[in-house]
């Protein structure tokens, strides 16, 4: 399955992506890492021209919320309903709950939310997505 991944927005942290990138391969996706500063359109259109089946984005310094509200629109501009998007890392600036954090995240067109989760855990849990999706 092809993936497209990377941290969006002005986030520069740079050492999960790369362990995401490592540990996505090794479990057989063919990755498309495009690195910390990406733009929710620089994805959108990776996404597009890979015929990715996930989106998968990170963001550390928590300011994901503000560069990821128009993703509902995007998919409906590209017909993207076959793509899995999902989001995880640090996805708030400062403290704040998992429960409102998650349910905020679906709504702007996320399919899986991990807030604060071990990256095992998560890439364990997309993996379970896929296989109930088909
Ligand atoms: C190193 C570091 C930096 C370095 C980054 C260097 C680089 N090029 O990578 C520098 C010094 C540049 C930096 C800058 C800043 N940083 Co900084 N930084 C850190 C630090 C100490 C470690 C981050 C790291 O590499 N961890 C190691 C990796 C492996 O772990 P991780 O990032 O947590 O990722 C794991 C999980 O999040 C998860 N994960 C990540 N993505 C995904 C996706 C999915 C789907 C899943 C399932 C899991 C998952 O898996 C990863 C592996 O386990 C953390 C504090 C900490 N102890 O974590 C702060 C931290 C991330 N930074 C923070 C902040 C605030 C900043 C600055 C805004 C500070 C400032 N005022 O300038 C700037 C922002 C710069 C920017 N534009 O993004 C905050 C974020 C707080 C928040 N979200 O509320 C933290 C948490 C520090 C803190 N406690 O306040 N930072």
């Amino acid at each position: 399955m092809k993936i497209v991944t990377g941290v969006v927005g002005n986030d520069i942290h740079v050492v999960a992506n790369r362990l995401i990138d490592i540990s996505l391969q090794s479990r057989g996706f063919e990755v498309f890492n495009l690195g910390v500063n990406t733009y929710l359109e620089e994805f959108i259109d990776a996404v597009v021209e890979t015929d990715a089946d996930i989106l998968l984005i990170s963001s550390l310094n928590g300011e994901a919320e503000g560069w990821c509200r128009d993703l509902l629109f995007m998919k409906q501009k590209y017909d993207l309903s076959k793509v899995i998007f999902v989001i995880g890392g640090n996805l708030s600036v400062g403290e704040a709950h998992t429960d409102e954090i998650v349910p905020k995240y679906k709504e702007y067109g996320f399919d899986l939310v991990f807030h604060q989760v071990d990256l095992i855990d998560g890439l364990n849990e997309i993996e379970e997505f896929i296989r109930m999706r088909k």
